[in-house]
Order: structure tokens, then sequence, then C-alpha cells
């Protein structure tokens, strides 16, 4: 534990952790299932887009909500293929407050993103921005249930509905977690999953859209795989985004842990709430239990103004202890090329929660003796703000090399 300045890796002191700590250890699930189903896909001689893939396809829809699932190689081509298959032109209107993905699958396309405000007590698009920015050109808009939190999706809706909009949702972050009593996966259009190693539930890599429309499934599908039908005839042009039996395998695997896994993260929230109640100048965010939230993230926001260090002289001690931190999202999006130079706009609410945010380890690989120990290095930093930012002044932050 660390109880003073000079404990701390980044003055001398002993790393915490021997190995670092992630932010998004995967959750695996039964290993021995894993490779089972996998023996399945390979017995079978069928290795991509096949049974498995239907299977997770199935349990996904049933989890949402809805009545189709339509699995692909990644959630940043599920978004692609979403506005795409939406038929999405010209611009549109998503929050900077997300990770870049959300906007260069539009970019992708030859699409406009168009960044909003957001709601400074949620972190998600603010409807009322929303308007702020339509123009004749604006086709669509994308809202984003940041961290797992339910975006004002009914709000939305009734922008999208008034002003002939269409309305789809990055739902990356918010699988198994609902809005007003309604599942997430059927709001909008449409909304994308991210089965990325790092999530709740993952597929190695894998994404999915997930629908009530039957037509934009369809098209998805078709989309989907070379934009040729089942039965062979080409419709236009389309890309190969198919999901593998073997990511079908880890994201089922990992789907029949995912009750303990969220079990498991409400748990460490818990601790880290309690461990760092009435640290001044930090709060941890916290999800209301009436959306059903995932807790898939732990994110802290440090306020320079009251701890007298800065989120990033914090993510540097935490990274010195071997605790990977990341700052999911800073820079926010309208920060990052090409959208700085293309598109310059001031994003003040933004702007404000993308220079405090901080992500901490959880998942089923981090323990509640792993989150004291986190805890106290926090703290430590936390509540000698001005002594560190003396001593160790602002300098970029290490990134760690990949394992
Ligand atoms: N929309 C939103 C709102 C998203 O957050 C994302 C993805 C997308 C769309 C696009 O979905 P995908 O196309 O990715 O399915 C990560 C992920 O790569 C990305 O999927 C995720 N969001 C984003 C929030 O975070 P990075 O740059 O933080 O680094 P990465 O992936 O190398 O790893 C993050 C941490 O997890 C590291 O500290 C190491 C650890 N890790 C990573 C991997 C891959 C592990 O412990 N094990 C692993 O296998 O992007």
């Amino acid at each position: 534990m660390k109880n003073t300045v000079a404990d701390l890796a980044v003055l001398g002191g002993t790393p915490t952790f021997p190995q670092v700590l992630q932010v998004g250890t995967p959750s695996v699930g039964e290993r021995s299932r894993l490779f089972e189903r996998l023996n399945t896909a390979l017995d079978n001689r069928w290795l991509t887009n096949g049974a498995l893939v239907r299977e997770f396809e199935e349990r996904i829809a049933e989890l949402a909500g809805v009545r189709h699932c339509v699995a692909t190689c990644s959630g940043t081509m599920a978004l692609q293929l979403l506005y795409q298959a939406t038929g999405l032109t010209g611009e549109i209107i998503m929050p900077a407050m997300t990770y870049v993905a959300t906007a260069h699958a539009a970019s992708m396309l030859g699409l406009t993103p168009v960044f909003a405000d957001i709601d400074p007590e949620t972190g998600c698009l603010d409807p009322q921005q929303v308007e702020t920015v339509l123009t004749p050109r604006t086709s669509g808009i994308v809202g984003v249930h940041l961290w797992g939190r339910p975006c004002a999706a009914d709000e939305l809706e009734k922008v999208a509905k008034e002003h002939g909009l269409t309305l789809v949702f990055d739902a990356a972050h918010a699988l198994g977690c609902s809005h007003q009593g309604r599942r997430i996966g059927g709001f909008g259009s449409a909304e994308m999953f991210s089965f990325h190693a790092t999530k709740v539930v993952n597929c190695f890599e894998g994404g999915a859209v997930a629908t009530d429309d039957d037509a934009l499934a369809g098209e998805l599908r078709v989309l989907r795989t070379f934009g040729i039908t089942t039965d062979g005839r080409s419709l236009g042009v389309g890309t190969n985004a198919k999901m593998t039996e073997a990511s079908a395998a880890m994201g089922l695997t990992s789907l029949d842990a995912f009750t303990e896994t969220m079990r498991h993260n409400r748990a460490n929230h818990a601790r880290y709430c309690s461990a760092l109640r009435g640290c001044s100048g930090l709060t941890v965010v916290d999800f209301d239990e009436a959306q059903d939230p995932n807790w898939q993230y732990v994110i802290v926001k440090i306020d320079e103004a009251v701890t007298g260090i800065h989120r990033d002289l914090v993510m540097r001690i935490l990274r010195a202890e071997n605790t990977g931190a990341q700052r999911y999202f800073s820079p926010a999006c309208h920060q990052l090329e090409p959208y700085r130079s293309q598109r310059p706009v001031p994003l003040p609410h933004t702007e404000r929660l993308a220079e405090q945010v901080l992500a901490l380890p959880t998942g089923p690989a981090v323990s509640a003796v792993d989150i004291d120990r986190i805890c106290s290095i926090v703290r430590c930093a936390v509540s000698h703000g001005p002594e560190l930012a003396d001593r160790l002044g602002p300098s970029p932050t290490r990134p760690f090399a990949i394992s």
C-alpha cells in the first residue's frame, strides 16, 4: 500500500504490481468449453460464418430483446455496415466523447461526422445540442451509450422524427443494459455492439448490429458478404465483414460467463466507490441500477482545480506502479486528426470531461485486494497533488508495450 509520496514507484519506490494490471483484461469464461466449441468447428470443417455464429447471433438478439442480430468481424465494421445500410449521406451528428471508431466508420464511407456537445451530467450526446448543428445536409444522428450508460435515446428519437433523420446507436459498451425499461439494442433503426477483447463479452475481435427491422437485417447480411445474397445474386458493392467460428466460439463462452462477469464487476465498482469516498476533487462515475448497468468500466473524474494534480500525472503515477489506467476518451474525437483540422469546433462540456476522465482496471481478473492497492495509489497521488505536480512536472505518459 502507498502511504507516503516516497512509496510511489514514480519517485523510486517498488511498483505495486510485478506485472501490468490492465483496464481491459478479457473475460474468457470456461476455457474447456471454448476448446470444445473450437473442436466442433474443426470437426465440422466449417470455420467462418457457420452454426456457431448463428447461435451467437440468436443469443445476442435474445439478450438485446430484438428480432435480429447480424454478427461482424469487428464493432467498427458493424458501424460501417450500419451507416451504409441505413442509407446515410452527407453529415451525421454524433458526440465527440466516444472512441474514434464512431467517427472513422463514417469517414470511411465519405460521410462527414459533425460533433455536438454532451450533457455534462451524463457525458452523452445532448439532444438540444443536436438541434444547434442541424443543416440541410444532415441525414442522421448517432447516439453513444458512453461507458454503458444509456444516452437520452427517447429524446433523440423525438429529434430524429421531427427532422426526418435516421437514428442509430453505438452501443459498443452497453450490452445487457436498458433505458426506461427498454433493452439497449431496440432503439432507433438499429444499434451496434462491440465484442473486442476488452469488452464485457468478447469474441477476440467482433461486433454486431441489433435491429427489429427485417429489411435492414437482410441488407446488413448481404453487405457483410460482398454484396452477394445466399442464392448468389449480386446486389451491389459489399465487403467481407463476416465473423469467424473461432470468434463466435469465444463469444459464446464469454457470454456464458456474462452474468458472473457483471456480478464481479459490480462488486469491483462498489469497492472502488467505497475506497475512494471522500477523496476531494475525485468522483467515481456511478450508474443507475434501474438501467441494468453492465459495470464494465470504472471511470474516475479528477478535477485539477481541486486536487492540484492533472489526470495525466495521476495516470503516469499509476502506470509507474504497473496499473494500466486508460484515458477513455481523451483526446475527444474533435481534438483528433483529421477532424480538428477539417472542422474545428469548440465543445466546452466535452473538452472539460475529456480533461478529467480516467478508466481504472476492472474485470474478472481484478480482485478486491488489487482494487485496495490501486485506490491507495490514487489517494496518495490526489491528496499530495500540488507536491507531486511540483516535483514531477508535466511529462508525456509512458505507453505500455503490447505483450
Ligand atoms: N465505439 C466505441 C464507443 C468503442 O469504444 C469502440 C471500441 C468501437 C466503437 C469500435 O469497436 P471495435 O471495432 O474495437 O470492436 C480499445 C479497443 O481496441 C477498442 O475496441 C475499444 N473501443 C477502445 C475503448 O479501447 P485501446 O487503444 O485502449 O487499446 P487496446 O485495445 O490495445 O487495449 C486496451 C487495454 O486492454 C490495454 O491496456 C491492454 C488490455 N488488453 C488488450 C487486449 C487486446 C488486454 O489485457 N488483453 C487484450 O487481449 O483500444
